[in-house]
């Protein structure tokens, strides 16, 4: 059997990836750990991105998107489009687990999780309505036909997805974000889409994503990824491929390619990471207590 392994997005998923190592050094199964290191990020007021603190829409509400699989039966669950729920990764597991659904949403979503005992929260800081007042465009920002220069802001937006393996060899993974800031309200990206911010199969492998959520639904990122791998491609060259799809669909469209990357983890504890050019993306991963942090593999066009 592989060591367990746990991957995840950005620099704060070296907060994901160090609970969830510790889950998984204890014999936790994969979905449990990715579980408890992606709501770590939720928990952090630190981080604006995800659960809470995470910045609001257009019209200044926090609206939260997180789905859920396991590699082993592929079960999956989602919510999206959540308001006042902090702990969305746990809620989409609830849809997982206590429903015959896949996806819930709004109002439908916040309501289930009433029912199910999670506490309504008021998700917006001081801080968060600060950095937002500050990044409020005049229009929604539409970044595939206005492409963003490097740290102008728009990429402040960052979703956690992690992905274990855990010591039977089974993978899990977890998507959770409050998506691009000044979104419009109702809008949904790639993260709570079973197969594009997330697929995960033990006989294919795990994928996530994070960026520009409309490009990964584009080329239907996750499942790419996985079927990629399915294919005989190493997690690494499959996360490449679908960067590469990114790139081609943005030349197609006489676009610049969005900022979006992927991480991958495969059933023998390889992993793999890429992005688009100009994304700067970090990644972090743990094996049995060593934690690194990592930059992904930029694909210009
Ligand atoms: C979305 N993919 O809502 C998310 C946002 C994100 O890094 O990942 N930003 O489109």
């Amino acid at each position: 059997m592989p060591a367990p392994v746990a991957i995840a997005t950005w620099a704060f998923g070296k907060t994901a990836v160090t609970v969830a190592d510790e889950r998984l050094r204890k014999g936790d199964p994969a979905l449990d750990a990715a579980i408890a290191g992606a709501q770590a990020v939720e928990d952090d007021p630190e981080v604006n991105s995800v659960g809470y603190a995470g910045l609001p829409n257009s019209i200044g509400v926090v609206s939260l998107d997180a789905c859920v699989m396991d590699g082993q039966t592929l079960n999956c669950g989602a919510v999206a489009g959540v308001e006042n729920v902090k702990h969305v990764a746990a809620l989409a597991r609830r849809v997982m687990e206590k429903t015959p659904h896949v996806l819930l949403v709004g109002e439908g979503a916040r309501l289930f999780a009433l029912q199910q005992g999670f506490p309504l929260e008021n998700l917006l800081t001081a801080r968060s309505l600060e950095e937002w007042e500050k990044g409020k465009p005049g229009q929604p920002r539409r970044a595939p036909v206005q492409p963003a220069p490097p740290d102008d802001g728009y990429f402040s937006h960052d979703t956690v997805t992690v992905l274990c393996l855990d010591r039977k060899g089974s993978l899990g993974g977890v998507c959770t974000t409050s998506g691009l800031a000044h979104k419009l309200p109702g809008r949904v990206g790639d993260s709570p889409l079973i197969g594009h911010g997330l697929y995960v199969d033990n006989q294919t492998g795990a994928a996530g994503g994070t960026g520009v959520g409309e490009e990964i639904i584009r080329i239907g990122g996750s499942l790419t990824i996985t079927e990629a791998m399915r294919a005989g491609k190493s997690p690494q060259e499959a996360c490449e491929l679908a960067v590469r799809k990114v790139n081609e669909t943005a030349v197609r469209r006489g676009v610049h390619p969005a900022r979006v990357a992927f991480i991958a983890l495969d059933a023998q504890g390889r992993v793999g990471a890429a992005c688009t050019s100009r994304t700067n993306f970090k990644y972090a991963v743990a094996r049995e207590g060593s934690i690194e942090l990592l930059q992904g593999k930029e694909i210009g066009i």
